[in-house]
């Protein structure tokens, strides 16, 4: 529980971005149109929206939305329907809410929706699916910024929710866990404070130092151990990581380890030679266990934004991502990215990382991420 507050509270850069762009996207709007606008005095009845003066209130063109079935409907009432707890009390009380700007929704409010969260790195495929369904049942009736990040979360919710999925661990020793990305994305970081949290879950682990390739890297990688109080294996600098990643399955074996978690080095997207040093820790792994690595992780870095995409192409290619770390989220404005990235591949997102210290990782869970990243 006390992360979800720290994830709040850390999202802030994210949440201040989507949050007050669609503050701003009502409360000008409503600013523009006739001074009923802020008037509409006490919001009455939600259902006041429907007979609204204007005429031109022709359900206009969307674009089908997406398949799942959107859970707010063209029903009065936005989106609480589903959640009668948090949501009945805050939407509810109608007469206790101070009076929100209101702003009519037109497809020029949805088209400044899609455009803000396409710059909140959304991405255009899923900003443009977003904005549709958002639409669909809402075209034409005055919603306020509160019932607006209320539909945006849903959104975002519905869209993240089948990719929540903490790292499956399997009865097989030791269970091996490859764990790649590009420079700085926070691959040893996140190792580090993994193998805390697995072996205060009681697992034995052992830490592959494979970026052979700096001697600070298998430094750094050694505090991180000592931190968590598991041994690392470590080899001489510039030797083969791929003869590191045998040793170190043998020694696991060996003692019994339940998990290997192997360091690589960053891997630049157009260094063919890198690439191929990831190829080979695979095929001689696999040598020694033809149903491991049982775990790719890749780490990516949530401030690099849309950058983010590319390199699950390109990592994908080269190695069977089995699913995502997203490090750097405290402290970023760029949040956004992993709903797309949720949208595009369906990756499992393993964890999250929301700091540079050891209990800085943690669980990903969607409707609060969601609620974090509109501002809610
Ligand atoms: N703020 C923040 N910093 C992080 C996070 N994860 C990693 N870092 C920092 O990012 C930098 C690169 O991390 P490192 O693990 O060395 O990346 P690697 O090159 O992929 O192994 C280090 O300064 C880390 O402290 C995170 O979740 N939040
Ligand atoms: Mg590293």
């Amino acid at each position: 529980m006390s992360f979800f507050s720290k994830l709040r509270e850390r999202l802030t850069k994210s949440s201040s971005k989507i949050g007050a762009g669609l503050d701003s996207i009502v409360s000008e709007g409503a600013a523009e149109a006739p001074a009923t606008a802020a008037v509409t005095p006490p919001a009455a009845a939600p259902v006041a929206a429907a007979p609204a003066p204007s005429a031109a209130q022709a359900p206009a063109p969307v674009p089908s939305p997406a398949p799942a079935p959107s859970p707010a409907q063209a029903v009065p009432q936005p989106a609480p329907e589903n959640r009668p707890g948090l949501m009945g009390r805050l939407f509810g009380r109608t007469e206790a809410a101070p009076a929100e700007p209101r702003r009519e929704l037109d497809d020029a409010m949805l088209e400044e929706l899609e455009d803000m969260l396409i710059s909140a790195d959304m991405g255009t495929d899923t900003a443009l699916r977003v904005t549709a369904n958002i639409a669909e049942g809402r075209m034409g009736r005055r919603i306020s910024a509160t019932e607006l990040k209320q539909a945006l979360a849903d959104e975002v919710t519905r869209i993240m929710t089948p990719v929540a999925r903490p790292l499956p661990l399997y009865p097989k020793r030791p269970q091996v866990v490859l764990v790649v990305g590009v420079n700085g994305s926070g691959k040893t970081t996140t190792i580090g404070k993994l193998a805390s949290q697995l072996k205060a879950a009681g697992k034995k682990v052992v830490i592959a130092a494979g970026d052979t390739f700096r001697a600070a890297a298998v430094e750094q990688l050694q505090v991180w151990g000592q931190r968590a109080g598991v041994p690392v294996m470590v080899a001489a600098q510039g030797s083969d990581p791929a003869s590191l990643a045998w040793d170190a399955m043998t020694r696991a074996e060996a003692e019994g380890a339940d998990l290997l978690l192997i360091d690589t080095a960053g891997r630049l997207q157009n260094r063919a030679d890198l690439m191929e040093e990831l190829a080979k820790i695979v095929r001689v792994i696999r040598k020694k266990d033809p149903s491991a690595p049982h775990n790719t992780l890749l780490v990516l870095d949530a401030t690099t934004g849309q950058n983010a995409l590319s390199q699950v192409e390109t990592f994908r290619k080269l190695a069977d991502v089995s699913g995502l770390v997203m490090t750097k989220l405290d402290g970023t404005a760029r949040g956004g990215v992993l709903v797309a990235l949720a949208d595009k591949f369906g990756l499992p997102i393993h964890a999250i990382g929301v700091g540079e210290q050891i209990d800085d990782l943690d669980a990903f869970e969607p409707s609060e991420f969601a609620r974090a990243l509109v501002g809610l």
